[in-house]
């Protein structure tokens, strides 16, 4: 019988976390379902950039920068240099030469009518992913944050915007801090084609240790979804992002303290919620250094274990997703 597995991710760690799952279950009959967050996309010099779609293809088709976790590797980017001597903006964005030829297919096709899952299938028929990657919806939903405009206005009345989601992580670092997050076009988007299935026939649940606000928080905000995770009588497991009160990386604490949830392993698992309770987390797995977390997690009505949750390796990572099947537990049939 084949095991059903869902995972919920975002980008780098997302990714990162999807390879562990394969190497782990590699040689199984099992099918991998990767529902992909979209809501960092965003249209750059006329071409539609998916980050954490193809972040999440890149790093399982092999062509992944690791050291920056995004992007290709051997990158160039003679083509935003020469974007730059034109000064054209968004000069902060990095597009590399090898990630336009991405960018190109999905935006002739999306131009053609595609829609955006009929492009992420196309585009891993090249890199063989080894699992099915689905966008969390067709529909543009994209991640704004709220700031207090930093080109304009004086301090004492400064001028409350909204900039996207990628300025605020790629050209201020998250530097500014955020007075909230809005996801334009969230109330309209609807689950791409699969995913309701993914959630409701899987036999377990992954939530990755991807950013809770921006990440996993945005595809929670398609309606529909969370609908669909309160339903499933598959088991939900989460994995902690935040191991000793920092996120191990990216800037999910920024994130967090946007929304008033503490950067800490059980400030996100109350976040998210048990699903005896409402919330959606049956079971979550903290990093070895918050076992002291784990009786609170319980008391949350969440099944809790410490285990190292840093994925240094593809084995670790692997560990890390046998310890989420094993605390998850069999699918309540
Ligand atoms: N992240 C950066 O920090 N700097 C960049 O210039 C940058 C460019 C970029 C281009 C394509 C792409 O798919 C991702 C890119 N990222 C960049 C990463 C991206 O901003 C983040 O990975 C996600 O949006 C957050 O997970």
């Amino acid at each position: 019988m084949t095991q059903r597995i869902t995972i919920l991710a975002g980008g780098m760690g997302g990714a990162r976390f999807c390879l562990g799952v394969r190497h782990l279950l590699m040689g199984s009959d099992t099918e991998i379902t990767v529902v992909g967050n979209t809501g960092d996309d965003i249209w750059v010099h006329g071409l539609r950039v998916c980050p954490d779609l193809d972040s999440i293809m890149y790093t399982l088709g092999g062509g992944i920068s690791s050291e920056r976790g995004w992007g290709r590797e051997a990158e160039t980017f003679h083509a935003k240099e020469e974007l730059a001597a034109y000064g054209v903006e968004p000069t902060w964005f990095g597009l590399g030469d090898r990630d336009i030829a991405t960018h190109l297919v999905r935006t002739t096709s999306l131009n053609a009518g595609y829609s955006l899952s009929d492009v992420t299938e196309a585009l891993c028929h090249r890199w063989q992913p080894g699992v099915r990657l689905i966008p969390m919806s067709d529909d543009r939903a994209e991640t704004h944050v709220i700031v207090d405009d930093p080109d304009a206005g004086d301090a004492e009345q400064p001028l409350r915007v909204a900039i996207h989601f990628q300025e605020w992580w790629i050209r201020h670092r998250a530097s500014l801090p955020a007075h909230g997050f809005s996801i334009v076009g969230i109330e309209d988007a609807r689950p791409a084609p699969g995913v309701i299935d993914a959630i409701a026939g899987a036999d377990t649940v992954i939530l990755s240790p991807s950013n809770p606000v921006v990440s996993i928080g945005t595809i929670l905000a398609v309606p529909g979804i969370r609908d669909a995770l309160h339903a499933t009588t598959a088991p939900i497991v989460g994995l902690s992002p935040i191991i000793g009160g920092a996120p191990v990386r990216g800037m999910a604490d920024a994130c967090l303290a946007a929304i008033g949830v503490p950067t800490t392993a059980a400030g996100v698992a109350e976040h998210y919620g048990a699903r005896s309770a409402g919330g959606i987390l049956d079971a979550w797995l903290v990093d070895t250094v918050d076992a002291s977390a784990t009786a609170e997690i319980e008391g949350l009505g969440i099944a809790c274990a410490a285990v190292p949750l840093l994925m240094t390796s593809p084995d670790a990572t692997a560990r890390m997703a046998a310890e989420a099947l094993r605390l998850a537990g069999p699918r309540v049939r």
